[in-house]
């Protein structure tokens, strides 16, 4: 299965598979190139290959500088036993050096001040400096204990990190907002459910509210869209349901939630349905309006 997402870096897309819990699979790099104008179809070869016991799931990699950066599924049918990250050479494959974790590894990675910061399932939190040379800063690794398993990709504005993590089965979750720099939690909220995806920050309204707003999805009914604002100093969640699916529209869901340039936000849940919602008081800068009106005019003149 193709689960993980995907990176596109300089012509290259880089991803990773999913076979089994102890079976392996294999993450790989592929030109975007179409060597083969006149099939459509055809069998891609891939650059190179990184082959692992149990896989690759959800596990989004960066690219920072020579190298990319992913982490692994432990290889057994459980989510807590040994595991590790990768960084390779991205153009050769050529192995830069592994750090041992704890879990399957599946979230994506955030690169983020010269640190790299991932999720994995037996509960953890971890960050840890990149050197220059693709290696793992190993003496400034640290984790964190979430009290539940994570598949939430660190979203991080302002020294303030942002996840999700698993409370009782697929019952309520809990959203945190954690210090970046050491990793302490500075508060936590219960949530409908487990939120897994990643995050979305707006810094949009910040001007006239203080506060950057966070949308998040969780993994249980109804499926709708909670949104949670916070500030630099703030030490209490505050959060209101922006969203909740009609009737029939409702089921778990584990989509993060995308936005278009005008605050459009897009996602999905189980229900088959995809969701497009957006503001009821549409926020269009100044110059926006001029250059839709300017577009306008030249749309109608030349149909
Ligand atoms: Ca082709
Ligand atoms: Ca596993």
């Amino acid at each position: 299965q193709s689960l993980t997402p995907i990176t596109y870096d300089g012509g290259y897309i880089y991803t990773g598979f999913w076979n089994d819990e102890d079976r392996n699979a294999n993450y790989v790099c592929l030109s975007v190139k179409d060597e083969n104008a006149k099939e459509t179809h055809e069998a891609k070869k891939a650059v190179w290959s990184y082959k692992n016991l149990g896989g690759f799931y959800w596990a989004g990699c960066v690219t920072v500088g020579d190298n990319v950066i992913f982490g692994c599924d432990d290889g057994t049918v459980y989510a807590n036993k040994a595991s590790k990250i990768v960084s390779l050479n991205k153009k050769t494959g050529k192995l830069t050096d592994t750090m041992p974790i704890v879990g399957d590894q599946r979230s994506s990675m955030t690169y983020y001040g010269g640190k790299l910061y991932f999720t994995t399932k037996a509960g953890y939190l971890y960050s840890v400096s990149l050197n220059s040379n693709g290696t793992f800063n190993d003496s400034s690794a640290r984790r964190l204990s979430l009290g539940g398993a994570s598949t939430s990709t660190p979203l991080i504005y302002n020294g303030r990190l942002y996840l999700g993590v698993q409370g009782n089965g697929f019952g309520p979750g809990y959203f945190k907002v954690i210090n970046a720099n050491n990793l302490s939690v500075i508060y936590s909220a219960q949530t409908k459910g487990y939120p897994q995806g990643r995050f979305l920050l707006s810094d949009a309204y910040i001007k006239d509210t203080g506060k950057v707003n966070i949308y998040i999805t969780y993994n249980n009914n109804p499926g709708g869209i909670t949104m949670f604002t916070d500030s630099a100093n703030q030490t209490k969640a505050e959060s209101q349901e922006l969203f909740t699916p009609a009737d029939g529209q409702r089921n778990y869901c584990i989509s993060s939630i995308v936005c278009d340039e005008n605050g459009t936000l897009f996602y999905k849940n189980d229900s088959g349905y995809i969701f497009a919602v957006h503001t009821k008081t549409k926020k269009v800068s100044f110059f926006k309006r001029i250059f839709n009106a300017i577009a306008e005019f030249f749309r109608k003149l030349f149909g």
